[in-house]
């Protein structure tokens, strides 16, 4: 074998035997590279005579061009590889089954998830959400909304006050979100169509009432708001709410300082067993309060009244969260029993939606 010869099967044989990316270059830097064996030959043909340069040229050449195609076709080869193998590790299997995780041990609380499902029937009707502080100032909490200080309402609410600051006033645990909606009027222009969901705060503690409970309050303010526009919304509101397609309401004539007229309203249940159903027989239970705003409410807020007019309404979630679920017990909801949560609790990978479907 010419040496030629010998030497185009070593460097074949060491293209091939290259396991590694760096294998190949240090093959290549051997072979090709400035001082590599090809280039050392070729730099040869200078002394060379010239009848012997023209063949031994072209051997070399063709020599070198064989070499340079295994070093490609190896590097290509050991690329694929590296890809493949870097694919298959950083995959991952999704077909694995899904651990037991806290989010399926968790559970959403039934005030969380009536909550939720209230605020995503509301916000489907083209309400927004509005919030504000717990703790309130008493012209946000009572004057704004026509209970001046002095005034006997006051005494109704079972008002929680914290001490006098230096300035002489008073926060209180607000005892309605109606503040929301009194900081929502100083601050936005009419049209408003809101709702406040939050936690409101009443010194009362019994069988029925809890010292700290949840609300849902809602406020539309416009030129031609009116009563109709107000029952309509609770109507349909009920219907999502309880998944019926009909329900039963009564609106009784009531009173509240930041209302006039201010209706109560009862949803028609009968009972079967120990078991309320919403929609049928000839029951009544309340479940609302609601009315066209004051005109002393628009006037504290500088809205005028000649101008605008509108209707609140406020309803509770724990008990609403009661009637829909079947929970018989109001302490129960802060007791923190982790055996009552897994019973009554929702998962939190199903979240409600008007599509969906708002319970479980
Ligand atoms: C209720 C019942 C009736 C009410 C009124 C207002 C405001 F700020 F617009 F004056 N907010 N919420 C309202 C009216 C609340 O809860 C039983």
């Amino acid at each position: 074998m010419s040496d030629l010869q010998q030497l185009e099967t070593e460097l074949l044989a060491a293209v091939t035997g290259a396991a590694t990316l760096k294998d190949i270059e240090a093959v290549r830097v051997n072979a090709l590279g400035k001082k590599g064996q090809v280039s050392v030959l070729m730099k040869g043909l200078g002394k060379m005579q010239p009848e012997e340069r023209k063949p031994f040229g072209q051997a070399v050449n063709g020599l070198k061009q064989r070499v340079a195609t295994a070093l490609d076709a190896r590097k290509s080869t050991l690329e694929d590889e590296a890809l493949a193998e870097k694919l298959a590790s950083e995959t991952t299997d999704i077909t694995l089954p899904v651990r037991p995780s806290p989010m399926l041990e968790g559970r959403i609380h039934p005030i969380s998830q009536v909550w939720e499902e209230v605020t995503e029937i509301f916000a489907d009707m083209g309400f927004s959400i509005a919030e504000g502080p717990d703790i309130e100032d008493d012209f946000h909490n009572f004057t704004a909304l026509n209970i001046p200080p002095e005034h006997p309402a006051r005494q109704e609410f079972d008002t929680f006050y914290f001490g006098k600051k230096e300035d002489g006033s008073r926060p209180v645990l607000r005892t309605h979100t109606s503040p929301v909606q009194i900081r929502t009027m100083e601050n936005e222009k009419p049209p408003l169509r809101i709702i406040a969901p939050g936690r409101v705060y009443r010194c009362d503690s019994d069988q029925t009432h809890t010292p700290m409970f949840h609300q849902v309050e809602g406020l539309v303010i416009d030129r031609e708001t009116h009563f109709g526009h107000l029952k309509w919304v609770l109507e349909e509101f009920f219907k999502a709410f309880f998944e019926l397609d009909d329900i039963k309401m009564r609106f009784r004539a009531s009173h509240f300082p930041f209302t006039e007229p201010s209706m109560e309203v009862d949803i028609g249940y009968a009972k079967v067993g120990d078991e309320i159903r919403i929609g049928e027989g000839n029951q009544w239970l309340e479940v609302l309060g609601c009315g066209m705003v004051h005109p002393n409410v628009l006037k504290s807020v500088n809205l005028d009244p000649d101008e605008y007019q509108g209707f609140a309404f406020g309803v509770g979630i724990d008990r609403l969260a009661m009637l829909k679920y079947g929970m018989p017990d109001l302490r129960a909801f802060f007791a923190a029993d982790l055996r009552w949560l897994r019973h009554y609790g929702f998962s939190s990978l199903n979240m409600p939606t008007i599509a969906g479907g708002s319970g479980v």
